[in-house]
């Protein structure tokens, strides 16, 4: 279903759902159908046509669930003032990689279905299981043939600093896709979570840490989510001077809408290494700080890791 008339649809799909009341403003969680292992589809997926693939990579707890969560309610047509949102999956730390394909969307907002794999945090455990994580994520997207179109690296906008193991992995992430490193910056972008201003620290320490993107995005995911807390809706929207809330809602979903439209120029990159060739190696966490990068890696630089050997 790609509904044109936004109130039609937004009905069709709370009709499907059972509200779930919170601090916040109501959620529907939404109907999305379990359509192979760990890959999820809002709609009937459009068996030909382009589906835009965009996987989201980042440290633990940087805000990708949640980013995925304002891109649906953005490709829906949910606006500031609507009294209530959409929910893609419960907020809670992501165990597994999964993908969200909508099908069902707003078309003015989203004129391609686009398709979100979340994938669970770097840095949440030992450096085996990060080595693991790179293995799985490329094999989650060989397996299931799926052309990335947009790498989305999330990082918060205050992380002004990086510890040396932080380096390590954001310098080793894009090689969860491949080695062609020029291709894969190509279709990177960065965005810089829990921003409350056009100023960015954390694009000082990515340059630092070697990671290579396009270009990046300032977003406030939770602006998404909040209730303004009025008597009346109807009467703040008459009166309203533009609560800082409303200023980081602008600001993130301008992000999101360049970026959508950013993407669908992009020359899809397929990851065609198949996991088997990728054993993880046994190794200690130590390697991280080992092999950490004492300055940014030049772009020529080549780092002798395969997956294995961060
Ligand atoms: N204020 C604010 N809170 C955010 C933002 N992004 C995420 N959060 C909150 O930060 C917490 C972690 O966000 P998640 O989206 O679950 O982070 P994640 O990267 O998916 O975490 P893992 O799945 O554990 O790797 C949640 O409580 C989010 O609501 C943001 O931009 N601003
Ligand atoms: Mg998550």
């Amino acid at each position: 279903m790609m509904e044109e008339n936004k109130e039609i649809l937004h009905e069709a799909l709370k009709r499907g759902s059972v509200e779930v009341l919170g601090e916040n403003l109501p959620n529907y969680p939404l109907p999305f159908k379990l359509i192979k292992t760990d890959q999820f589809s809002l709609g009937e997926i459009e068996k030909r046509g382009i589906c835009l693939n965009v996987i989201l990579l980042g440290l633990t707890g940087t805000g990708k669930s949640r980013l995925l969560e304002v891109i649906g309610n953005y490709g829906l047509g949910v606006d500031y003032w609507d009294p209530y949102r959409f929910q893609v999956k419960k907020d809670e730390h992501t165990e597994k990689i999964t993908s969200y394909t909508f099908s069902t969307r707003y078309e003015n907002r989203l004129p391609l279905p686009v398709t979100i794999i979340d994938t669970p945090g770097f840095l949440n455990a030992t450096a085996e299981d990060d080595r693991k994580l790179m293995g799985d994520i490329r094999n989650f997207i060989h397996s299931n043939q799926m052309p990335i179109h947009a790498v989305a690296y999330v990082i918060p906008a205050s992380q002004g600093r990086l510890t040396a193991e932080q380096k390590t992995v954001l310098w080793n992430m894009p090689k969860a896709l491949g080695e062609d490193e020029e291709r894969i910056k190509r279709i990177s972008y960065l965005f810089c979570t829990f921003a409350d201003s056009k100023l960015l620290p954390v694009l000082e320490s990515v340059k630092e840490a070697g990671l290579r993107y396009k270009t990046h995005f300032a977003v406030n995911s939770a602006a998404y989510f909040v209730d303004e807390k009025v008597l009346s809706i109807e009467e703040n929207k008459e009166n309203r001077e533009k609560s800082i809330n409303e200023l980081l809602w602008t600001m993130t979903t301008e992000s999101v809408r360049e970026f959508l439209e950013d993407i669908q120029c992009n020359w899809p990159f397929q990851v065609n290494l198949p996991i088997k060739a990728l054993k993880p190696q046994t190794g200690d966490t130590k390697e991280y700080m080992n092999t950490a990068p004492a300055r940014a890696p030049t772009a020529g630089a080549k780092l002798s890791i395969s997956i294995g050997k961060f």
